[in-house]
């Protein structure tokens, strides 16, 4: 990829909360799921040893492990009331469209003019609460209203699937069993909680549920109340849904802006994994941070977005999982294109 494609990330996504340093806490997923990385062969059931019939006795196993990790059995009972097997999670995720689309083909899928108008729209609608949100989180509102837009249409499409089962058909599946394994637990977490009931844990195939399609783990690590009534939905709730887009944003930072010093041999600066360096070391090059400096043992990056004259920031391995993944490249190019187009 070309640095100029990484400047639409970073100068959108990022100079809206660059006041603060948000730097990250861990590596995090996307608000929806990643992409299995390109290269990865497409495998069927049968070649990993799944027959669909073996489902049920599968979901026996997951009912097993989930008591296991003290889910009480009403909960368990509740949480697969509606278990089964769901043919388009194994389709879809076989044929994620973006490893075969442009990326300029993907914008012109997802970047419609439509949505831009709407986005400028939600903007002025909700003013008020996006920037109370803003100025708690430190994230700029048009980065909210762009991922809300991207994500569900601005609430409108989130996803009609029983999310138990479509996180059990996932890890079933086998290629990332324990991933999904643990959102599914992080569900049935939820729904322990009372985040919602298991009747209405709706959302993708791919698990993610919402007006951000948050997977389970984002919710249980990032859902926010914005409202204040003591819930967090982010299905039926704006003011949730913002709050919570807001401090996964603000969490899952992934960089700190930083002066080079003069005569700095641009050689350095790229994301190879050979291109990596402790904080410490680049301190000791003569790199200022622009905010506090992240730990001193924290491997890091030096990315230059416009290539010569432009801002240098150093990112972490979080950044670089994201490149890895290109449904989640795409995706994070677009929602910075929609949130300069409605700012
Ligand atoms: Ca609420």
């Amino acid at each position: 990829m070309k640095h100029s494609a990484l400047s639409i990330i970073f100068i959108s996504l990022l100079s809206g909360c660059a006041a603060k340093n948000h730097y990250a806490r861990a590596s995090t997923p996307l608000i929806s799921q990643p992409a299995p990385p390109a290269q990865e062969k497409p495998t069927s059931l049968s070649a990993l040893g799944r027959d669909p019939a073996e489902f049920p006795a599968y979901v026996d196993t997951l009912k097993a492990e989930a008591r296991g990790r003290g889910i009480p059995s009403d909960v368990i009972a509740e949480s697969f009331a509606n278990i089964h097997f769901v043919d388009r999670a194994i389709a879809a995720d076989r044929n994620q469209p973006e490893a075969k689309l442009t990326l300029d083909a993907y914008l012109a899928r997802v970047l419609t003019a439509d949505k831009i108008a709407q986005g400028k729209a939600m903007m002025a609608r909700y003013r008020t609460q996006l920037r109370a949100v803003s100025e708690r989180y430190g994230v700029a509102p048009q980065y909210i209203v762009a991922l809300w837009g991207m994500e569900s249409q601005y609430g409108k499409i989130q996803g009609k699937e029983d999310i138990v089962s479509a996180l059990a058909t996932l890890a079933f599946e086998g290629r990332r069993e324990t991933f999904f394994k643990n959102q599914l637990f992080a569900a049935l977490q939820m729904i322990q909680r009372g985040a919602n009931d298991a009747q209405s844990m709706k959302g993708s195939w791919a698990g993610a549920m919402g007006q951000n399609q948050f997977m389970p783990g984002s919710y249980l690590h990032y859902g926010a109340d914005g409202d204040g009534d003591g819930r967090i939905d982010i299905w039926n709730n704006p003011d949730d849904v913002f709050a919570s887009t807001a401090r996964y944003l603000a969490r899952s930072g992934w960089r700190v802006e930083v002066t080079l010093p003069a005569g700095f041999d641009s050689a350095l600066i790229g994301v190879k994994k050979a291109q990596g360096k402790s904080v410490a070391r680049w301190l000791r090059q003569g790199l200022t941070p622009q905010n506090a400096a992240p730990p001193a043992a924290q491997t890091a990056w030096i990315v230059q977005p416009d290539d010569t004259q432009g801002r240098a920031f150093m990112v972490y391995d979080n950044f670089r999982t994201l490149m890895r993944w290109n449904r989640s490249y795409y995706f994070a190019i677009s929602v910075g294109m929609l949130a300069d187009a409605i700012a």
